[in-house]
């Protein structure tokens, strides 16, 4: 489909052929590009100053070998990434991800897509994002330990409390922040805490930024039904994914009255009428790292469905915090079919364009990525500012924050799309306002 506006369509022409074979990153792209249109309109600086063309190509794209060795002494060879992408509103922020699917066009996506998220959450922080095809699975943790040294023995000179913040993602934990930060002090001599986010309450990490992504996530949904006069209060919901976001997702609905059936990992789905059992699950996946099967061996009544579709399965609220693109145009419809009237999206950029369009279509409430998971970031911005003060603060006060920064981007994404004549979109006001903001900085910077 090309787009209406011709020079945008042309644009995105140049950013096929440039970025040849980065389906991920095109697709994170496109879903901008065809958001902004109406901006240029309004604001013809940007389309003089060509913020467009500048905000799409990343300041500087880091690719680095990462040679380890196992437990037996065998020796392997993986790709580091660190794409600093956009520093206009502050020092380039956004997580690691180790899995063996990454390539330049994943980082590169998750990159472009945080540059905008971040600039929702108000707070001083550019966009960025880095990783590995390491895989994490199976490894000991001495193996672990030995990758993070080896990623980080590359990776510290690029980045700084004031240059670049590292944090995770997928396959990068509490765990694996704690080996790169010892790596990265024992090299720079520094105890530069500021350095990187989701470290350990022991040593400069912030309450609240463990729950923080999908306490979010399901704050934002909150007043997305609030705009609806509903809420969680009795609903039947499905979370994707048994990670970190997955987790503190199912935490959250059950703390405001949902009930949780069902939740995965990349080889099925467990289905729990009662409820899911979030200790249980705590216990299987963050303590003793196992698979989501396990699950049925401790509750009988529960089902597990080996390579299941997780979106088969009918509910009200539906939340993707696995991967990206793990719900097609079928699996909305489906979903949209069997009653679903809201979705947040706890992962980045879960949803097909297909899908996106189902959703809107339907008039469902649809929070994206980029709003809906901004959380974690913005605690983890929080982090940086407990850092820079040698302060800590409470779990209450730091959630009340994040609870109000989730209201303030739910408002301005709701408010924005209006503005520009999309009510109830927050695609497109998600999109517009994150660009603005970045966009005006952009201009007061000058051609950089
Ligand atoms: P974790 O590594 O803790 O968990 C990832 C979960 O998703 C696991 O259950 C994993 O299953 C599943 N998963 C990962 N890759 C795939 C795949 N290709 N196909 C199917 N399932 C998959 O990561 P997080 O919970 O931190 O991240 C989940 C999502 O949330 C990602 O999209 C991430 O970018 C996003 N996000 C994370 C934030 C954070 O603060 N951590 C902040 C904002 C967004 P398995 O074990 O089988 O691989
Ligand atoms: O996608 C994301 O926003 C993250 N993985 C969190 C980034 C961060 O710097 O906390």
């Amino acid at each position: 489909m090309v787009m209406k506006d011709e020079k945008l369509e042309s644009i995105y022409q140049d950013v096929l052929r440039r970025n040849p074979g980065e389906a991920e990153f095109h697709q994170a792209a496109r879903e901008v590009l065809e958001s902004v249109g109406p901006v240029l309109a309004k604001y013809p600086e940007f389309r003089e100053r060509k913020i467009i063309e500048r905000i799409i190509e990343p300041e500087r794209q880091i690719i680095f070998r990462v040679p380890w060795q196992d437990d037996k002494g065998e020796v392997h060879v993986n790709r580091g990434f660190r794409v600093q992408y956009n520093s206009a509103l502050g020092p380039y922020k956004g997580g690691l991800r180790f899995h063996p699917s990454v390539y330049l066009g994943i980082i590169k996506f998750l990159g472009f897509e945080q540059i905008f998220k971040n600039a929702l959450t108000g707070l001083p922080i550019g966009g960025g994002k880095g990783g590995s095809d390491f895989d994490p699975k199976g490894k000991s943790d001495d193996e672990i330990m030995r990758f993070c040294q080896s990623f980080m023995t590359e990776l510290w000179r690029y980045i700084g409390e004031h240059t670049d913040v590292p944090a995770g993602d997928i396959g990068v934990g509490g765990r694996e922040i704690g080996y790169l930060y010892g790596q990265f002090k024992r090299l720079t001599s520094r105890y530069e805490a500021g350095v990187l986010t989701g470290k350990g309450l022991d040593y400069g990490g912030s309450l609240v930024r463990t729950e923080a992504t999908g306490y979010g996530a399901t704050f934002f949904v909150e007043e997305m039904l609030k705009v609806r006069k509903d809420s969680f209060d009795g609903k039947r919901c499905v979370v994707s994914g048994s990670g970190n976001v997955a987790i503190y997702t199912v935490e959250k609905i059950h703390q405001l009255g949902g009930k949780v059936v069902a939740c995965s990992d990349s080889n099925g789905y467990i289905l729990d009428e009662k409820g899911i059992d979030l200790e249980l699950v705590k216990q299987l996946k963050e303590r003793e790292r196992r698979r989501i099967k396990d699950y049925v061996e401790y509750r009988k009544h529960a089902r597990y469905v080996d390579g299941g579709n997780i979106w088969e399965i009918p509910c009200q609220v539906a939340m993707p915090s696995a991967t990206q693109n793990e719900i097609n145009g079928k699996d909305a419809a489906l979903l949209v079919k069997n009653g679903c009237i809201a979705v947040g999206e706890g992962a980045n950029m879960p949803t097909t364009p297909e899908g996106i369009q189902v959703f809107l279509q339907a008039g469902i409430a649809y929070g994206p990525g980029k709003a809906a998971n901004a959380g974690g970031v913005a605690t983890s911005a929080l982090e940086m500012q407990q850092n820079a003060s040698r302060d800590s603060w409470t779990f209450e006060y730091t959630e009340k924050r994040l609870a109000n920064i989730m209201k303030n981007i739910h408002q301005t994404c709701f408010e924005t799309a209006e503005e520009f004549g999309a009510k109830g979109n927050y695609v497109v006001g998600a999109n517009i306002a994150g660009f603005i903001k970045v966009a005006k900085a952009m201009v007061a910077h000058g051609l950089i």
